[in-house]
């Protein structure tokens, strides 16, 4: 046993150096070519769209933290097995570490956005594994000749040695980490957005509580395993492309444009019918369609091309940010600045068009560009070119399988189809005749409708159903269709008891 396991913690404590090592590095680098989580953003790119839907849905906001632990676990496996073999044959020692540090560097160099320095911290760890291991002897090790080896007191202050450099290096990377994060902390902390130019009309009377989903609670879904950090002091956007005049803008200069603030409500097109990845917040920013005039956009560009700090592209058609919405570069969230999971110091935001397709979070450059030339990240994996929001609607009140009292029941939800409005709501009991529910004021097209029907509920189980009509007259399509590759479609139905 003794002689599996003494050489399974070397293996362990050498990766373990070794990862700290290149953790510490990274913070240098920059965050995303610390070898563990480049490895999984490179999983996240390389599982299939349904697989990746099948872990958000099964895990939800603990799919990442899930994968880094199982990367780990995989890690330190292989580390234990590099250990155990190595005892027999040294070359495992050497081999074992550089081919993990290959794989780590290779990973950090695919992310979108990689330069050739990314691939410095992995393989750094795995020299330094590899030359411990051939220098340092730990318990466990092969003696070349019976009694010519360290004595067994040696071999255990080297491990005490190496492990006290593991916990001063990962001490180092923790404080230089945080003391990056402080420094964006402070950043937003110290940011003040001007009142905007052009107020968002006031809520009409009658709008009730939960229009606005407040920020801690809005749906938050993206690819990033951290949530990205940055400071708006030194932030920079780069306009260019198809464009007569590129410009490149700081974040005192776009706040100098002038702000706008509306209402809008922000879908996800992975959402399943009901489900909770929809939230209408009230948001400040600059317009995008005068900024881009500005550059002069030439002919034959037809796509808005976004790219975030972390590497995620996001195509929007030209014409509809150029249309008339309020396509903006967004930089406060009801009431405050970006919350940083909702890309602080800026986003893109284009109402009426799913998020993957029109709303950047951390953007940090804007492409001029053609759809012929460029597919987005979610359109290299099969989903829409253009995504425009369908037709939405859902009840949330009673939840599903409720239990209620016989009676009076005011059945409630929420309706949406951003940018053509919500001209009616209907719910429909026990597959019934469809009755007009109560629509409550809005003041824009762009966010979703709150509606209302009054039911008496008679005793018995019973299903409620509702579909929602645009504002173009059109009636939401009752086929159940799954989100891919374009939105799911289809009748959000609730069943009850009522006693
Ligand atoms: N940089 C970046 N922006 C992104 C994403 C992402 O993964 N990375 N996801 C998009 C998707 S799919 C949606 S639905 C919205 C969600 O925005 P929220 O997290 O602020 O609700 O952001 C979009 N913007
Ligand atoms: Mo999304």
């Amino acid at each position: 046993m003794r002689r599996i396991l003494v050489p399974a913690g070397s293996g362990l404590l050498f990766a373990a150096a070794a990862v700290t090592l290149a953790e510490l590095l990274a913070t240098a680098v920059r965050p995303q070519a610390a070898p563990i989580v480049a490895v999984g953003a490179a999983v996240i790119d390389g599982t299939p769209t349904p697989v990746k839907e099948f872990a958000v849905r099964t895990f939800g906001t603990y799919d990442k933290p899930l994968l880094i632990g199982v990367i780990g676990l995989v890690l330190a496996l292989l580390a234990a097995g590099t250990g155990i073999l190595a005892r027999r044959r040294p070359v495992f020692g050497l081999l074992g570490p550089l081919v993990l540090g290959v794989v780590g560097a290779a990973a950090a160099l695919t992310r979108p956005d990689a330069r050739p320095p990314d691939a410095l911290p992995a393989l750094a760890g795995a020299v330094v594994a590899a030359l411990l291991w051939r220098f340092v002897p730990l318990p466990g090790r092969p003696e070349p000749q019976r009694g010519t080896g360290p004595t067994r007191r040696t071999l255990i202050r080297n491990a005490v040695t190496v492990l006290a450099g593991t916990a001063l290096a990962g001490t180092g990377a923790a404080l230089l980490r945080r003391a990056g994060a402080q420094d964006a902390d402070r950043s937003r902390a110290a940011v003040r957005l001007p009142a905007p130019v052009s107020p968002a009309p006031p809520l009409p009377p009658g709008t009730a509580a939960g229009f606005h989903i407040r920020n801690t609670d809005f749906y938050r879904v993206d690819t990033a395993l951290t949530v990205p950090r940055l400071a708006a002091d030194s932030w920079q956007l780069r306009l260019h492309g198809l464009v007569d005049r590129p410009v490149e803008l700081d974040f005192a200069a776009l706040l100098d444009r002038g702000l706008i603030e509306r209402d809008i409500t922000l879908s996800c097109v992975s959402g399943e019918v009901g489900g909770p990845y929809v939230g209408t917040a009230r948001w400040l920013g600059v317009p995008l369609a005068p900024l881009l005039r500005q550059t002069g956009v030439r002919a034959g560009a037809d796509q808005l091309v976004a790219r975030s700090d972390e590497g995620m592209t996001i195509g929007t058609p030209l014409a509809t940010v150029l249309d008339g919405r309020d396509a903006m570069l967004a930089v406060g969230m009801n009431g405050e600045p970006l919350p940083f999971t909702h890309g602080f110091p800026v986003r893109m935001l284009t109402p009426g068009v799913y998020g993957y397709a029109g709303s950047c979070k951390w953007v940090v450059e804007l492409e001029v560009s053609t759809f012929a030339a460029f597919d987005a990240y979610w359109v290299r994996r099969g989903w829409a070119r253009e995504a425009p929001v369908k037709t939405a609607s859902r009840i949330d009140r009673p939840a599903p399988f409720a239990r209620l009292d016989a009676g009076r029941f005011t059945v409630a939800g929420v309706a949406w189809a951003q940018h053509r409005g919500i001209a009616a709501v209907e719910v429909s009991v026990d597959g019934g005749p469809w009755r007009t529910a109560e629509l409550l004021p809005t003041a824009s097209t762009d966010t979703w409708v709150q509606w209302r029907y009054a039911w008496s509920a008679p005793p018995g189980g019973h299903s409620l159903r509702v579909r929602a009509t645009d504002g173009t007259g059109a009636i939401q399509p009752q086929e159940r269709r799954p989100p891919f590759p374009d939105g799911a479609t289809g009748w959000h139905t609730v069943s009850v008891s009522v006693t």
